[in-house]
């Protein structure tokens, strides 16, 4: 017996290292999981979260974007930390305005919501840099997202930085806030083989660096494979209740933390659909197979603002998501999502605490339920891969009537409240009108400074990111070609020509002061 209760204790310890919960005025505060879902404060949840990256909306927008993702049946926000606004000079930090993440994680909690926060520092995002700052390219034999010392250093030192700013401010749930769970990187799996063995020890490395930061609530590596320990490697992508191959322990819950709702832009590109359908359809999915988070990604896209996009990326950002760019609902995704997560949310009970069965209907039909044996407590899924007709099944005995590739859910094995291609929502459009107080409004007309200290003298061309340390985009590239008078009066050998291999996103060229011709890039197709 003494030996058991060894035993005991040493998983009760090992189980409090994963993550602490601790004790506030006898409530249980806190988060920790396990092969079913998160649990926070003692109970399992169904998350449903959307992205809203707060430097592309304004302050005075946050507290109505996040209170329209409540009503459209959210729980949770999540948002990325975009290191190269806060830090674009070594040490000198911005955590003003826009930039202010502690004010939109509070605004968050004051809504009652969880809040996801996703460090990178490497984010992707179409963020200018991948939310690296520039200056970091200037520290001496820096190679990004490896296992390099100088790397490492600056990484760690801003992550403790922001998880210190949070545990300051009691943000995470560990301390009676909103954050619930935190990212470390960001889709590595995708650049891994690259680094080779550097790259595999850097994710250990970034693993445990995180776990070491005690933040008392989870860490999450999306697409991340070997994930280490106790982080959960996560899932992104359009089909995740198809395409993810699962939690790499079995203790760890399936969570999907980026599902596209449309896709970004370039210029050039026409709008991006993602019906409401199709999305309902894989979120169905992806609940009827152990998931218990999702997130869409953007809920809400908003603006790129000055100089923040990726090359090529429009400033609109995600205008096709749930909430347009000016946070207006977009109908009718935002309510058959709306309808979604309440149908969901009757399912609750049989899905954090039922039993999965799974059952085939026909050819193309398959049943998912969840059931408490011994209970009534009972929630099925009835899903149809029959991408040309309707069909009609048999399940326990009752007919349905099944939608081309849809899903119905039935919260009590019985009736059906939703199916994934029955939009019952609205339908809106949006347009634009003159405004009556336009004659109100003040324009303001801002035009960048073009340095002029910029001269550099070289025989060879020089990498325009590095003369300019990414603060403007405009050089003038000016060389000198000594062409013999007489040998083009003559036309004779010389007929000059000028011929530039890269655009980059627009050229104008002049020949001694006078124009001679401009050209842009344009998307590949
Ligand atoms: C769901 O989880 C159960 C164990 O709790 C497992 O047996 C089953 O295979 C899982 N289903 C899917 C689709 O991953
Ligand atoms: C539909 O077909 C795909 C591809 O064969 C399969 O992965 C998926 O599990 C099927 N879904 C349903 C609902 O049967
Ligand atoms: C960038 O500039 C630095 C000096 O500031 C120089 O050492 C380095 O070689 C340059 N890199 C490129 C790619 O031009
Ligand atoms: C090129 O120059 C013409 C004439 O000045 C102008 O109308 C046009 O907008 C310019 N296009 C680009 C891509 O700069
Ligand atoms: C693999 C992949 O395409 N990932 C993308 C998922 O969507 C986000 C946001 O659009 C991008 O940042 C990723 O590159």
């Amino acid at each position: 017996m003494a030996g058991k209760n060894h035993v005991f204790l040493i998983a009760t310890l090992l189980s409090l290292l994963v993550s602490s919960v601790v004790a506030h005025g006898g409530k249980q505060v806190g988060v920790t999981y396990d092969e079913r879902s998160l649990i926070i404060n003692g109970k399992r949840e169904l998350l449903f979260s959307g992205s809203i990256h707060y430097p592309r909306s304004t302050p005075d927008m946050w507290p109505e974007l996040i209170l329209k993702a409540k009503r459209g049946g959210l729980n949770v926000i999540q948002t990325y930390v975009f290191w190269n606004i806060h830090e674009p000079e070594q040490g000198k930090f911005n955590f003003e305005g826009p930039y202010d993440l502690v004010k939109f994680i509070k605004t968050i909690g004051e809504n009652g919501m969880f809040a996801t926060l996703r460090l990178g520092p490497f984010i992707q995002a179409e963020w200018n840099h991948g939310g690296l700052p520039y200056w970091l390219r200037e520290i001496p034999d820096i190679i990004f997202r490896s296992d390099n010392a100088p790397f490492k250093h600056h990484m760690e030192k801003f992550v403790t930085k922001i998880i210190d700013m949070m545990k300051e401010e009691k943000l995470f749930a560990s301390q009676g806030g909103p954050i619930i769970l935190s990212q470390i990187e960001n889709e590595y799996n995708t650049v891994q083989l690259a680094y080779k063995n550097l790259g595999v020890s850097y994710i250990q490395w970034a693993g445990n660096m995180a776990l070491g930061l005690n933040t008392g609530v989870p860490w999450v590596m999306c697409k991340q494979k070997d994930a280490p320990g106790s982080v959960i490697n996560t899932c992104n992508g359009r089909h995740c209740g198809d395409t993810f191959t699962g939690p790499n322990k079995p203790n760890k819950p399936s969570l999907w933390t980026e599902n596209w709702t449309a896709q970004f832009r370039v210029f050039g590109d026409p709008p991006s659909q993602r019906s409401a359908e199709d999305t309902a359809f894989s979120v169905a999915r992806w609940f009827s197979k152990n998931g218990s988070l999702v997130n869409y990604y953007m809920y809400h896209g908003g603006t790129n603002f000055d100089r923040t996009a990726a090359s090529f990326v429009t400033t609109r950002y995600y205008d096709e998501a749930p909430l347009d760019e000016y946070g207006l609902q977009r109908e009718p995704k935002w309510g058959h999502l709306k309808d979604l997560h309440r149908a969901l949310n009757l399912c609750k009970k049989a899905l954090l605490w039922g039993k999965p069965n799974v059952q085939k209907l026909s050819a193309d039909v398959e049943a998912r339920f969840y059931e408490q044996p011994g209970t009534k407590v009972c929630a099925a899924f009835l899903a149809s891969n029959n991408s040309k007709e309707a069909e009609t099944v048999k399940f326990r005995g009752q007919e349905y009537y099944l939608p081309a590739r849809s899903i119905s859910i039935l919260p009590d094995c019985k009736n059906v409240v939703y199916n994934t291609m029955t939009v019952v929502s609205q339908h809106n459009s949006r347009n634009f009108v003159k405004s009556r107080k336009k004659n109100k409004l003040e324009w303001n007309m801002y035009s960048e400074t073009i340095p002029a200290q910029l001269q550099v003298d070289s025989s060879l061309p020089k990498e325009l990111y590095n003369l300019t340390k990414d603060k403007t985009d405009y050089v003038w590239f000016t060389t000198t070609i000594n062409v013999d008078r007489r040998d083009m009066n003559e036309r004779k050998r010389i007929n000059p020509v000028l011929r530039v291999a890269s655009l980059g996103h627009a050229m104008v060229a002049f020949v001694n002061g006078e124009f001679i011709g401009n050209s842009s890039w344009t998307p590949s197709k």
